[in-house]
């Protein structure tokens, strides 16, 4: 059961070599947060990513939201991955046929693949988003993806089957070196233990926003909804206190997974 096993162990099961990275870098690091960073000024990101730095294992981005983009800002976020030990994920939810994801991954304004070593994917094209993914990487083997399997939001048209062969997509043999996760909201759907579950929509003040997000609790996402990470935005960028809101967010998210791996 992955959901009793601690994160050096299940390092062991990955098949693709960032999620290994990834669980090595939270059992080291003690931390299951991922901080979402949906900021549209470079300048206000980087200032965030300085204070949350030592408390994250992900950063996330949505590198569209950004007015003010430029190169320097990913070398600058690259850098500042490497100083303080974290992976950048970049929220693009790729969704498109194969030729036009790897366009998207790999070239354009952003050259996603250049800086982030996660994205996350929809399994909609199914196979073919894939292996665009694949080929618009200049070196896959230090590149991952979390496949979107359910979503947070209220009303979303994802159903079981759906999930299901999301999962059946994520198994597949040919794609196994390059599944970093799942993106998720229940413990079932994850079973191999060398995946990593992210679960977002995850705030200790709220329970939802005026747009369908639903949040749960740190405790509540950990030991109810199987997360491994956990996705905290607003909850963290919104506080007036930034550092110690990821710190706090960082102690209960890892307390929950140290008293779900012991229970
Ligand atoms: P929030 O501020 O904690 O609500 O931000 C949540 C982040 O996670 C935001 O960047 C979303 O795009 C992202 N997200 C989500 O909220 N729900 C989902 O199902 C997926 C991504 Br997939």
């Amino acid at each position: 059961n992955r959901l009793k096993m601690s994160f050096e162990a299940r390092s062991n099961h990955a098949r693709c070599p960032v999620a290994k990275r990834l669980f090595q870098l939270m059992a080291v690091k003690k931390s299951n947060l991922c901080i979402a960073v949906d900021l549209p000024k470079v300048g206000a990101i980087l200032d965030l990513v300085m204070k949350i730095g030592p408390h994250i294992c992900v950063l996330k981005t949505h590198i569209d939201v950004v007015e003010d983009f430029n190169e320097n800002f990913v070398h600058s976020l690259v850098a500042l991955a490497e100083k303080y030990n974290f992976l950048i994920m970049e929220d693009r939810k790729f969704a498109d046929i194969g030729n036009t994801v790897s366009m998207q991954y790999g070239h354009g304004l952003y050259k996603i693949s250049q800086w982030a070593d996660l994205v996350t994917c929809h399994s909609l094209p199914g196979k073919g988003v894939l292996d665009g993914l694949k080929n618009g990487a200049v070196d896959y083997s230090n590149k991952g993806v979390f496949l979107l399997a359910e979503m947070s939001c209220r009303g979303n048209l994802i159903n079981e089957k759906y999930t299901k062969d999301t999962m059946e997509l994520a198994m597949d043999g040919s794609n196994n070196d390059f599944i970093a996760g799942i993106v998720c909201q229940n413990p079932h759907v994850v079973t191999n233990p060398g995946l990593i579950q992210l679960t977002p929509g995850v705030q200790i003040s709220n329970t939802s926003d005026e747009l369908s997000q639903q949040y749960s609790s740190p405790q509540s996402a950990i030991k109810e909804k199987g997360a491994d990470i956990a996705v905290v935005g607003r909850g963290v960028t919104n506080s007036p206190n930034v550092a110690a809101a990821a710190e706090e967010y960082r102690d209960q998210l890892w307390s929950a997974y140290c008293s779900r791996i012991e229970s």
